[in-house]
């Protein structure tokens, strides 16, 4: 039986850095990836059979927890169909009016097959629907690899210290403004200078790609007020929030609501699943109603749309609240555990996800996150990791739980926490 040092070894020969996405190559934590067999409910098993408590989830798509019986059943009942039909299927109207009927802002959702395929088709309909080119986002945000959006982003581009868009053309880039998160100012000031040629304003309404940073709601409310007021659509990538900080999103839990949506994750409950969700009268614009182009292969395909549909309707019946108060408390003891050997660490939580940063100072945009000791966090990470307790390999992501998370998981990994020496 390989263990995964050997599986590393023969990844790094096939697979750039042995891994299909950069984050999980742990380089920031000075770690090794694990190769994982097997998950069930909160655990993962390695390679070499080491059982280990998951709060990464798959990045964030498994709120229900690993191999959620409902899922599983409904992808299994799917898959004994067929796997892909490049035709509708009824599968997608159950995915779709879930999605619809959960989220204030969306009246219509076209489905495909990644986050990144989300925010890429989201901008191009905002453009198309404006007749406008230039797009606002904010620094340390991650909307995926989406050329345009690459600049001064956060997630991996961050972890690995990637400079700016190598591969991007400036050209690509020179419609793309940037802003500090959680800076209105900033956005008044741009919008001051380029106001009738912005079509639209992308943000994460909780930021998870410099680690958690939860906005100050008149944030939000201040850009849904300039973006209504100056005629750019204002559109929330909820890939990491949508059905994790509320069943209703960000969107729902701050009362503030976008133009446009993009989804991900816990809508394919651990398939490929993404989503742009808004106004008829925008997403109408994609063809073949419209002449916006938009398309994948598998985009609807009825295994990812059984386990997606499966994972909404378990959800729908959650207790949120609860979670989120488990969630948080759970992340203060692990911050009062910390901080007496590491000195001051900051805790940015809210719903089932959270970040812990070794830095002085409250973290509210990427200048503060940048200030956190990475290395202290990789400390943390390698101790936790061989105590079976499996975080997030990077800073600059967020830390998950699930419904799956038992009170004696948490005690598990808090007991762990009370022996790591920094
Ligand atoms: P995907 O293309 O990876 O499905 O989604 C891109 C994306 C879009 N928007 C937000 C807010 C996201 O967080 C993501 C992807 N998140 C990263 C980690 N933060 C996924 C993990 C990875 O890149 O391997």
């Amino acid at each position: 039986m390989s263990d995964s040092k050997e599986l590393n070894a023969r990844a790094r020969e096939l697979i750039p850095g042995g891994v299909n996405s950069p984050v999980r190559s742990c380089r920031s934590v000075g770690a090794e990836p694990l190769f994982i067999r097997q998950g069930y409910g909160s655990k993962i098993v390695t390679e070499e059979g080491r059982e280990m408590i998951d709060f990464v989830l798959s990045w964030g798509p498994l709120l229900l927890g690993h191999a959620h019986p409902e899922v599983l059943r409904a992808a299994r009942e799917a898959l004994d169909k067929g796997s892909s039909f490049g035709a509708p299927c009824t599968g997608e109207l159950d995915l779709a009016e879930l999605i619809i009927d959960a989220l204030p802002g969306v009246e219509m959702v076209r489905l495909v097959n990644s986050g990144t395929e989300a925010s890429m088709s989201a901008i191009r309909a905002a453009r198309a629907y404006t007749g406008r080119n230039k797009i606002l986002k904010f620094e340390g945000n991650y909307h995926g690899h989406v050329d345009s959006l690459l600049a001064r982003a956060g997630s991996g581009v961050a972890t690995l210290s990637i400079p700016g868009t190598p591969g991007v053309p400036e050209d690509t880039v020179k419609d793309t403004l940037i802003a500090p998160y959680n800076d209105p100012q900033a956005v008044r000031d741009i919008f001051a200078e380029h106001g009738g040629e912005i079509a639209a304003v992308i943000l994460e309404p909780v930021a998870g790609n410099m680690g958690t940073v939860v906005p100050d709601r008149e944030f939000l409310t201040e850009l849904r007020r300039i973006c209504s007021e100056q005629g750019s659509q204002l559109i929330f990538d909820e890939v990491i929030t949508g059905f994790r900080v509320a069943y209703s999103g960000a969107q729902g839990y701050f009362g503030v609501t976008p133009d446009l949506t993009c989804l991900g994750k816990i809508i394919g409950g651990g398939f490929p699943v993404g989503a742009i969700g808004g106004h008829r009268e925008v997403m109408e614009m994609f063809a073949p109603c419209g002449s916006v182009y938009q398309a994948g292969t598998l985009a609807g395909n009825p295994v990812a749309m059984a386990a997606g549909a499966a994972t909404l309707r378990t959800l729908a019946g959650m207790d949120y609240a609860d979670l989120e108060q488990r969630t948080r408390e759970f992340a203060t003891k692990l911050q009062q555990i910390l901080q007496p050997q590491a000195g001051p660490v900051q805790l940015n939580c809210i719903g089932s996800l959270f970040t812990l940063f070794f830095t002085p100072d409250p973290v509210t945009d990427f200048a503060s996150a940048q200030k956190t000791d990475t290395a202290l966090y990789g400390a943390f990470y390698r101790q936790m990791r061989e105590q079976n307790i499996y975080l997030s390999p990077a800073n600059f992501e967020c830390t998950f739980t699930s419904f799956a998370h038992t009170d004696e998981d948490l005690e598990t990994a808090l007991q762990a926490a009370r022996k790591v020496s920094l």
